[in-house]
């Protein structure tokens, strides 16, 4: 059946938010605001103006798009059907294989598999998200794997200029931009805060941000890891890496290399909270996964990652001697050489460094608000992404950024502080933890790094006391 014959308010309709029920209760976005678009609703082109003009070329490689999804809302999942058929040149999609890992009714699935080009596989038992992206893999007839999350809608040509790269070259693993859609009105908003940073409308290449963002995020906000909404990549070159390796390796928030390509871009509803679970808890599996992507990948870096994941150390991650092995095999080069030459951006923390990162409070973090020399500073929602929330204490106990030091210009308490340029030996500019590694303290002043005037003004340093306002944690303390 032509997609747009498929009868969206009967499918829908089965499952509607009853009058009463908390919209939120079974997706952890609200279902409700989902239900009521319309499964082909126009979205903002949200592409950079020179991606308008393109010409993507017509002799692409097909591709298989692989959805998994495991109790779905059905106004999502039919959305992001939708819009791959929508937005896609015909004959660049071969097929949609739609992976239902074991979600309560099989008739979320089932239906779909009407809809022109959709196939449905069913797993007989729970298998998480990985096990189940391969299983599609496996079922994929087309030369180019296309994994997509099940809450998604595809932008104006998402899918020819991430085909046009991986025709170029085989192994490129390669993402779109993902775009916000509000969980809350399902309005669709644009990049994500994440990506605040910028570099990635530069350069278009991310190498081991993830990793880098997650490392950081894990332990900063105790959050799931981000999760690989969508990547497409040559479906022998999947095969060739192993596959469920792979897959862990991907979700858990590693990968070789990952190529942004921010002509394509792809919403995607975040969630405060993923419900996606797995057997044995989510935890426990990301912690497995994530301890293994260390072991084979960071050599000495993987330091880095146990200072900011202590409890890791504790978590049995298995065998990994045929990763070594296929590390070896494909003559990856060492991850210090990743982070000098494919990322030279990424700031790693230095032997000089006593604590590094963002530097919390609350959901909030350190923020230079772009300032520069003599602005002051405050705080902002944490984005994990480094930028103006990169700080560190340094053995010569300055608080930097880049060559920013955090400044008291007037010891006295309720004084503003600033950023000025770092300078050895200025009393001003001394900084030491205290109460372990809770509170920053002025060393000449002995007053606190306090945000009760961040609204109104800035931070400022004030007479230590227990406030909230005083409690500051660096994302990775290296010496505790
Ligand atoms: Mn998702």
């Amino acid at each position: 059946m032509c997609v747009f014959d498929f009868d969206q308010d009967l499918y829908v309709g089965a499952t509607v938010v009853r009058p009463g029920q908390d919209p939120y209760a079974r997706n952890k976005f609200n279902q409700v605001e989902s239900d009521k678009l319309r499964m082909d609703r126009a979205v903002p082109d949200t592409r950079h103006d020179h991606c308008r003009h393109k010409q993507w070329k017509s002799d692409l490689p097909a591709s298989s798009v692989v959805i998994t999804f495991h109790n779905e809302a059905r106004s999502a999942l039919l959305r992001t059907v939708v819009s791959v058929l929508k937005k896609s040149p015909s004959h660049l999609v071969k097929e949609i294989i739609l992976v239902d890992d074991y979600s309560d009714n099989s008739e979320d699935g089932a239906l779909l598999g009407k809809i022109e080009k959709v196939r449905v596989l069913r797993n007989d038992r729970r298998e998480g998200l990985m096990r189940s992206r391969v299983r599609g893999a496996d079922a994929a007839t087309a030369p180019v794997l296309t994994f997509l999350d099940s809450h998604c809608e595809c932008n104006d040509h998402w899918l020819e200029p991430l085909l046009e790269r991986v025709a170029e070259d085989k192994t490129r693993v390669v993402s779109p931009i993902i775009d916000v859609i509000n969980m809350d009105n399902f309005q669709y908003v644009g990049a994500s805060a994440d990506l605040k940073g910028g570099t990635v409308f530069l350069t278009g290449i991310w190498c081991f941000k993830w990793d880098y963002m997650t490392l950081y995020q894990r332990r900063a906000r105790q959050s799931k890891p981000i999760q690989g909404v969508l990547f497409v990549m040559d479906k022998d070159y999947f095969d060739l890496l192993g596959k469920y390796d792979m897959m862990m390796d991907v979700w858990g928030g590693e990968k070789p290399c990952l190529e942004i390509i921010p002509c394509s871009r792809v919403g995607h509803v975040f969630r405060k909270q993923h419900p996606y679970t797995f057997p044995g808890g989510s935890g426990t599996v990301f912690a497995r996964n994530t301890r293994r992507a260390a072991e084979v990948w960071m050599d000495e870096f993987k330091n880095f990652y146990y200072a900011a994941v202590p409890s890791a150390r504790n978590v049995p991650y298995g065998n990994i001697q045929s990763r070594m092995e296929m590390k070896k095999r494909l003559g990856c080069k060492p991850f210090k050489w990743y982070l000098e030459n494919v990322y030279p951006e990424l700031r790693v923390p230095d032997h000089q460094d006593i604590a590094f990162g963002a530097l919390q409070q609350g959901g909030n973090c350190l923020d230079t608000l772009g300032h520069f020399a003599d602005g002051v500073v405050g705080v902002y929602e944490c984005h994990n992404a480094g930028g103006n929330q990169e700080w560190a204490l340094t053995k010569d106990k300055s608080v930097k950024h880049m060559d920013l030091c955090l400044t008291v210009v007037d010891r006295t308490a309720g004084s503003l502080i600033k950023l000025q340029a770092c300078r050895e030996n200025d009393s001003r500019q001394k900084w030491e933890q205290i109460e372990s590694n809770s509170k920053l303290r002025h060393v000449g002043s002995n007053l606190c790094l306090d945000s009760r005037s961040a609204r109104t003004g800035g931070l400022t340093v004030e007479v230590c006391s227990p406030s909230l306002n005083q409690q500051w944690k660096f994302t990775l303390n290296l010496q505790s």
